[in-house]
């Protein structure tokens, strides 16, 4: 048939971050032509690494950034997927709702826009966060988090924890995007991705992957991360980042799926996790003395609806820490 001849086109917006560079990366190799966005192309330090992924396939890079919405109209024209992964992560700022949350919405909706110019869109697939469903108030442990839960945003705001601003940016921007895409009838799939780990394509180390690796590492202020990470959300949960780029292209290509999916392969806790690390790598000497921090998680977030879609992980536990803690050692941070 001539239209399988036809190359498969997508865009991914936000090229430059941990996710999106390697989903550009398995976009290529299955054959997908790509255009990608990124803030500033001149900026060789961040773009370097997708340069160099040119050489894989039909890849071309545009300048856009999520504030400015005539700017994904030219990455967008002509795609039939697109893909929204960026999004404005500043842990440390003062002012969450003009830093984080009002760019993240703002992000979206401009680039649903696009979308719905671009009349070739067949389907949109947002990458939000487990951070989009697991904060509540509620107590106990044995919890299960499912695709139906939404983070609690009221209490956030009233109370304000460490770190408050990202979980709201991200609800406030997926429940965005749902109302968007049901009022001009885009197919709208989101992702949900627990904490990601993994090597990077990126120069720098992402945060997050310094983050899962601290228990390892010591780094106390990301431990202190950690159990904060813990207590806000419920639980440690952990995918390889290569899982939840292969979650987004399953979920793009897959006719019958629809609505939110939660990915995440590993529900844990700071002290299991400690354990695990402490046995599989007696080499680093891993602090299994947590005090009286609680062992056990809140809750797990449950995967169950995209493995039913028929999704399989590819990796446990066991390979995401062999590979990160291969990926430090290459890195010069760890012996
Ligand atoms: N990493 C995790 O553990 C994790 C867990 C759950 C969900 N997620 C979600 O996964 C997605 C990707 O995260 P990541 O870990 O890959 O993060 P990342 O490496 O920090 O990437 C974030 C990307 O967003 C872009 N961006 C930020 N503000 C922008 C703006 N105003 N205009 C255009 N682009 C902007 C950044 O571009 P610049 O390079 O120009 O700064 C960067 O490419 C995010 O939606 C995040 O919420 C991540
Ligand atoms: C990329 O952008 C160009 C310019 O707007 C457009 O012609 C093309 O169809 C887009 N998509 C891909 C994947 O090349
Ligand atoms: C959870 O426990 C706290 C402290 O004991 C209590 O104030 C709060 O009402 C409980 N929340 C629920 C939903 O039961
Ligand atoms: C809800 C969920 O996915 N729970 C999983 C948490 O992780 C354990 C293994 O560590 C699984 O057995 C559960 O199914």
């Amino acid at each position: 048939m001539a239209s399988q001849l036809v190359k498969k086109t997508a865009c991914v917006i936000g090229g430059t971050g941990f996710v999106a560079s390697l989903l550009v990366k398995l976009l290529l190799e299955k054959g997908y032509a790509v255009n990608t966005t990124v803030r500033d192309p001149e900026n060789h330090k961040k773009v370097a690494h997708l340069i160099a992924l040119q050489n894989l396939g039909d890849l071309k890079i545009f300048g856009a950034d999520l504030t400015n919405e005539e700017s994904f109209d030219a990455p967008i024209a002509g795609c039939d997927l697109v893909f929204q992964v960026a999004t404005p992560v500043n842990f440390a700022s003062e002012d969450p709702e003009n830093d984080m949350i009002k760019p993240a919405i703002q992000g979206v909706h401009n680039v649903l826009k696009a979308c719905a110019k671009a009349k070739t869109v067949k389907r949109v697939i947002l990458t939000s966060s487990a951070a989009a469903v697991s904060i509540n108030k509620l107590n106990g442990t044995g919890l299960i988090m499912d695709e139906k839960s939404w983070t609690d945003v009221e209490f956030l705001t009233s109370e304000k924890p460490p770190t408050w601003g990202y979980p709201v940016s991200k609800t406030l921007a997926e429940k965005a995007a749902w109302k968007f895409a049901e009022e001009n009838n885009i197919d709208l799939i989101t992702v949900i991705p627990s904490l990601m780990t993994g090597p990077s394509l990126t120069q720098d180390v992402p945060s997050s992957v310094h983050l899962s690796m601290s228990l390892i590492t010591g780094n106390e202020f990301l431990k202190n991360a950690m159990k904060g990470m813990q207590m806000l959300s419920g639980s440690i949960s952990i995918t390889h980042v290569e899982d939840v780029c292969r979650a987004h292209i399953f979920l793009a290509e897959k006719e019958s799926a629809s609505g939110r999916y939660i990915c995440c392969a590993v529900n844990t806790s700071v002290v299991e996790l400690a354990k695990f690390l402490n046995t599989r790598y007696p080499q680093y000497q891993v602090s299994t003395d947590l005090g009286d921090f609680p062992s056990k998680a809140k809750l797990a977030v449950t995967s169950e609806k995209l493995v039913s879609e028929g999704f399989s992980f590819k990796y446990g536990i066991e390979e995401v820490y062999d590979q990160t803690a291969e990926y430090f050692k290459a890195k010069g941070l760890l012996n």
